[in-house]
């Protein structure tokens, strides 16, 4: 037997610093610190640790079934780990950013967690030209769910909870679109579940700078993550050559190519630019290629 089997198992459920909070398979919450001098432990990170006089020591993170991540020019920034899907809030207002967008749904393929989108405040009179902007990723593929969280929280909850029941979510989107709105509908007593966490973590109650997990049911099979918003989503892990797998709507195109290393962008015989005349690629998709290419094309210094 190895000296990992008789550890504890546990389950990351908010990061600090050098400390993690672990919960227990029967939920008990575990303060623990992390060997090292820094702690890569990400919220959803399954570990095995070691009870100590103060809490616990983090001697074991089990390998990731996925991890959701930003790479800008100079750090990864990890936002979760072993999700089922992807919750992408956005609303009509204040207007989203769909380079934001399609970054973070590129971000999720890449590391293999399916992706939804969430529309809220459909409520709102320009709904209209927020669905005609989601128009191009409903086509490709892309599961769209409206939502009125706050007007109708009732429809909300009922449109959601089939999706999430079961599953581990990260919730991500641009601040004011309603995240906040989301957890405190579908999770209960959700100031009480982060209040504990961040009374023991010392961070400030009500700061959006942390990852949080929230339990959707008493049973603990299904929750939440909600993750401070972001400005900068990089996506350096992935190859310019590799970016036309990653979108769906381009993905369908390929393999028409005349040439095999094609960039989808000048060369003739373009089985995607053909796409892109049908119309199945839609002008901001082709816009955003382009920008991502270039960005993942330039040399790191
Ligand atoms: N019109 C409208 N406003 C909403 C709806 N849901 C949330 N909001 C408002 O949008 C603003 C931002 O919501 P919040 O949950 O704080 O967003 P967060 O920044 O993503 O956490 C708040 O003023 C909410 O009242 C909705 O369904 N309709
Ligand atoms: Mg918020
Ligand atoms: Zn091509």
């Amino acid at each position: 037997m190895t000296a990992a089997v008789a550890l504890d198992v546990g389950l990351v459920v908010a990061t600090h610093g050098r400390q993690a909070m672990v919960e227990t398979p029967d939920g008990q919450r575990v303060l623990c610190h992390t060997r090292g001098k820094k702690s890569d432990l990400v919220v959803g990170d399954r570990v095995r640790w070691l009870p100590v006089a103060d809490g616990g020591v983090v001697e074991h993170l089990e390998p990731r079934r996925n991890l959701l991540f930003r790479q800008d020019e100079w750090r990864t920034k990890s936002f979760a780990a072993n999700l089922d899907q992807l919750l992408m809030l956005v609303a009509p207002e204040p207007v989203f950013s769909e380079s934001q967008l399609t970054r973070a749904l590129i971000a999720a393929a890449e590391a293999g967690i399916p992706a939804l989108i969430g529309l809220n405040k459909i409520d709102l009179p320009s709904v209209d030209v927020a669905r005609e902007r989601l128009a191009p990723y409903r086509r490709m593929g892309v599961e769209v769910i409206e939502l009125a969280l706050k007007r109708d929280p009732e429809q909300a909850r009922q449109r959601l909870a089939p999706l999430l029941k079961g599953r581990t979510t990260l919730v991500l989107g641009p601040s004011g679109m309603g995240k906040s709105t989301l957890i405190n509908l579908v999770v209960p007593a959700a100031e009480a579940q982060v209040g504990e966490i961040s009374q023991a973590l010392n961070t400030g109650r009500h700061t959006t700078t942390s990852t949080r997990w929230y339990w959707l049911d008493e049973g603990r099979s299904g929750a939440l993550i909600d993750s401070p918003g972001f400005q900068e989503f990089g996506l350096r892990q992935v190859a310019p050559e590799q970016l036309a797998t990653l979108m769906p709507d381009f993905a369908a195109a390929l393999g028409h190519c005349k040439f095999h290393n094609c960039s989808h962008r000048h060369e003739p015989g373009c089985g995607v630019r053909d796409a892109m005349e049908r119309g199945a690629i839609s002008v901001s998709r082709q816009r955003i290629y382009e920008e991502l290419y270039d960005e993942l094309s330039q040399k790191r210094w």
